[in-house]
């Protein structure tokens, strides 16, 4: 049957005693010791391309049964390069039935399927070099070499794990102390909290009770100097106002009457050159005259503004343009330059003396330095020890007020630390509070672990945050591999910015790498003793079949 079979790939199909020999190479159990696995190893021989699983199939002393059961054919058929069984299982090692695999077995390495079409394609696939048996190609055999060179990547990385879970395991119990350290001392600050929660409100009674008697005493000393000032006011302008009305009252009859008025030109309204009998009516107070007794209480209040602001306008060096149509103002060739300003301002100052000395001032200047005279005096004794105990008072509340204050920010900080998941068992714990950065070549990237990401410019630019502490983003069964930080800057046109940050076992805490495979969605990878969770053999072996 198998010669009238078609031959799938035919270039061996005449090459049928060959196949024997090489699908029987012994059933020999071999007992290979390696002296680089430093393992007993068995070598168990079985026809080419069957896996060690399948070998059971494949008993050379009975015929063969196709695996699906839809043919039995004698064994001498297995890999005779003759597809006999419908699912091809007849031919493991050939390339004689379409869409099988070829099980390369790789001793020394790692075995590998291949589809069965590269079987003797003149390519070597398999590194044991068993996919090309037909001497089309010499394929050596370079499994051994390849798995001594895994092995040894494979033996440092079990130091790096190893090394790591020894860490990890300081981690834990640093975590754990660290957590429980926290739980005391925020038991203590809430004790604490409120003893200086009761020195606060006795501090705030003391106070009050201090500032009560001060400012009773303050008030008083402030009402009396007011009423100082006040009476002082009142005689100034008394005596200026009777200055005023003896200038005024210029035929010192003893009052101040319309036609006086007239012949001062701040009370020209309108500004006409002219005091009418109405403007100087309006300011008289609606009266033809006005004695000192009614000038000073009714008519001086209304005008001083007025006659004050001439008066100083009088001291103002004469205009250097005439008034228009007054021809007897206009200067004359002989009127004497106006002084220069020092002179000027010395003679002021000169005639301020004099006028001091002389006469009451009415010139009351708002722009007049204050004397001594407009300064409060001191507070007598008694209230100068009121201020002082009160004084005391205060800055004792303001110390408890601060204690109080700082117990609660440690509270706060603590319960927040408290209710940050560092872990399952607290080994990520010693990371908060610290930051880690990374240099590319146009930013340098930064995770503060349990706060933020964020990102740098190199060349210029403020930081960007891409991401604020979330939560844990690891699968199910491996929760903490991977952390979340989200609600970072709004990204222009775009989501907030947001970061996951993978984490993978090392024995250093360091920011690998960074990158953003989206617009704005950031990837880190972080290496750190905190993930190394297991120990592994020292001295790996491959998870081999065929060693
Ligand atoms: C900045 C950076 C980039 C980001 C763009 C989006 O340039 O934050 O990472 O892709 O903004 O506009």
């Amino acid at each position: 049957m198998a010669e009238t079979m078609p031959c799938v790939r035919g270039i061996l199909c005449n090459f049928r005693p060959f196949l024997y020999r090489e699908m029987f190479l012994g059933l020999l159990v071999l007992h290979i010791v390696s002296p680089f696995y430093n393992t007993a190893a068995v070598e168990i021989l079985r026809p080419r391309g069957v896996s060690l699983l399948h070998k059971p199939f494949y008993d050379e002393s009975k015929p063969f049964t196709c695996l699906d059961g839809s043919a039995t054919i004698p064994f001498d058929q297995v890999n005779d390069d003759y597809c006999d069984c419908k699912d091809g299982t007849d031919e493991p090692g050939t390339a004689a039935c379409p869409n099988m695999m070829y099980y390369c077995s790789n001793k020394g390495f790692t075995p590998k399927t291949i589809p069965s079409s590269r079987v003797n394609d003149g390519i070597c696939d398999c590194c044991d070099g068993t996919d090309e048996y037909s001497g089309l190609i010499l394929c050596q055999d370079k499994c051994r070499e390849m798995g001594a060179v895994e092995l040894e990547q494979r033996k440092k990385q079990a130091e790096v794990i190893n090394k790591g879970f020894q860490m990890r395991q300081t981690l834990v119990a640093d975590g754990k102390q660290t957590m429980q350290d926290r739980e005391a001392k925020l038991n203590a600050l809430k004790e604490e909290k409120q003893v200086v929660e009761t020195k606060k409100q006795e501090a705030q009674a003391a106070k009050e009770a201090a500032e009560a008697p001060e400012k009773e005493a303050v008030d008083k000393h402030k009402q009396a100097w007011d009423e100082v000032k006040a009476a002082r006011e009142q005689e100034r302008q008394k005596e200026a106002g009777t200055v005023a009305f003896s200038e005024l009252d210029l035929d010192g009859d003893g009052l101040v009457k319309l036609e006086e008025f007239q012949t001062h030109l701040e009370f020209d309204d309108d500004v006409d050159g002219e005091v009418t009998e109405d403007e100087a009516k309006t300011h008289l107070g609606d009266v033809t005259e006005v004695d000192l007794d009614r000038f000073l209480t009714e008519t001086w209040p209304e005008i001083k503004d007025l006659y004050q602001g001439e008066k100083d306008k009088a001291k103002e060096p004469p205009a250097e343009v005439p008034a228009k149509g007054d021809p007897d103002l206009a200067p004359s060739e002989e009127t004497p330059p106006p002084p220069p300003a020092e002179e000027e301002e010395e003679r002021e100052e000169e005639e301020e003396e004099e006028h001091d000395d002389d006469e009451p001032d009415i010139d009351v200047d708002k722009d007049e330095p204050k004397t001594d005279e407009d300064e409060m005096p001191d507070y007598d004794e008694e209230t100068k020890q009121l201020i002082s105990a009160a004084d005391l008072a205060r800055a004792e509340y303001t110390e408890a007020n601060k204690k109080v204050t700082d117990i609660d920010a440690q509270i706060r900080q603590l319960e927040k630390q408290l209710g940050t998941d560092f872990g399952a068992e607290a080994e990520y714990s010693s990371l908060d509070g610290q930051c880690f950065e990374l240099e590319t070549k146009e930013y340098k990237y930064k995770l503060c672990p349990f706060d933020k990401c964020s990102q740098s410019p190199k060349h210029g630019g403020s930081e960007t945050t891409l991401g604020r502490w979330e939560s844990w983003a690891g699968p199910e069964d491996n929760k903490y591999s991977a952390m979340k930080y989200t609600k970072g800057q709004n990204c222009w046109n775009g989501p907030d910015r947001s970061t996951e940050v993978r984490m993978t076992c090392g024995i250093e805490n360091k920011l690998l790498s960074a990158s953003e495979p989206n617009r704005c969605e950031y990837v880190f990878e972080f290496e750190t003793p905190a993930m190394c969770a297991k120990e592994v053999p020292n001295n790996p072996e491959f998870s081999h079949e065929e060693l």
